[in-house]
């Protein structure tokens, strides 16, 4: 499996490329990280130092990955947080090239805007970009829930109001919707959902809801589940692993008590999944 991502360097801690790589080249993924910021640390902590890479670098870098004739092998193009507005058209020519090489290609995408606590925390254009240019070319998207909402023009809650909304998405382009952070509002307290919808049916994973912010887990999310969903082909055994992993992740770095996910130390829980929780079909 080889996947080409565009996404975020950072040198201290973990987002973007510099969460979602090693996960995936620890259950055996063939990674070529292409980097769009190269920043000192996430934006989490309201201060950075570092440049974002302007587009036309961005696009130089995946020219001369092209040239090397690796697009034909590529199973898959992955992209998240965009640091600037330029970016998404690099992504959706690269992804429009690397089709032309592999039909069979897949383009998942991280719809990065923000989340339901803290609002947007993206530049102003980029939602808007995502909504209209980039998600319409999607084969899958990895939306929390907030993001679907905005994505769709909906305020799903419920899990029905949020497959229908996972279902407005699949309208817009993408075969498969994996809905993050999912919080409907009769969840058992103390609990989380994932749900993932495709054209087979929606399934839903549900964790303890762990009382921490981890900037850099929804890379890492989006990254295993991409993964997993192309080497099995299945959605409820992706989303079990990928659930079982992240959870693995984030108890271990609530448990370490640092800020930064405890990516390293946890590599087992991407290796070998303990697969505790169950997927429940409800469509
Ligand atoms: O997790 C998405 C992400 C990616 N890249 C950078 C970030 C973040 C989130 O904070 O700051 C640079």
């Amino acid at each position: 499996m080889k996947i080409l991502s565009i996404q975020s360097a950072v040198a201290y801690g973990h987002a973007g490329n510099s969460a979602a790589v090693f996960p995936m080249q620890r259950i055996g993924v063939e990674v070529l990280p292409v980097y769009t910021v190269n920043f000192s640390n996430h934006t989490g902590y309201g201060a950075w130092r570092g440049p974002l890479i302007p587009p036309a670098d961005v696009a130089e870098v995946i020219r001369g990955v092209e040239e090397r004739g690796a697009f034909a092998s590529l199973d898959a193009v992955l992209s998240g947080y965009q640091g600037s507005e330029g970016i998404a058209d690099v992504i959706i020519d690269a992804v429009a090239r690397v089709k032309e090489a592999n039909p069979a290609a897949v383009y998942a995408c991280d719809p990065v805007m923000g989340n339901a606590k803290s609002g947007c925390f993206v530049a102003p254009a980029i939602p808007d970009l995502l909504r209209e240019k980039v998600v319409p070319v999607a084969d899958v998207i990895t939306p929390n829930q907030f993001e679907l909402g905005f994505l769709t023009g909906t305020a799903p809650d419920t899990l029905e109001s949020t497959v229908a909304a996972a279902d407005a998405a699949r309208d817009m382009g993408p075969r498969t919707v994996l809905v993050t952070s999912v919080e409907r509002p009769d969840r058992p307290e103390g609990t989380i959902e994932m749900m993932v919808v495709d054209d087979d049916g929606a399934w839903v994973v549900q964790t303890p809801h762990l009382p921490m912010k981890a900037n850099g887990s929804g890379d890492v999310t989006a990254a295993l589940f991409t993964s997993h969903y192309l080497a099995t082909r299945s959605a409820p055994d992706a989303l079990a692993r990928t659930a079982s992993s992240v959870f693995g992740l984030l108890e271990q770095t609530l448990a370490a008590g640092d800020r930064e996910l405890q990516l390293v130390q946890a590599q087992e829980h991407f290796a070998h999944p303990r697969l505790e929780f169950a997927v429940r079909q409800v469509r």
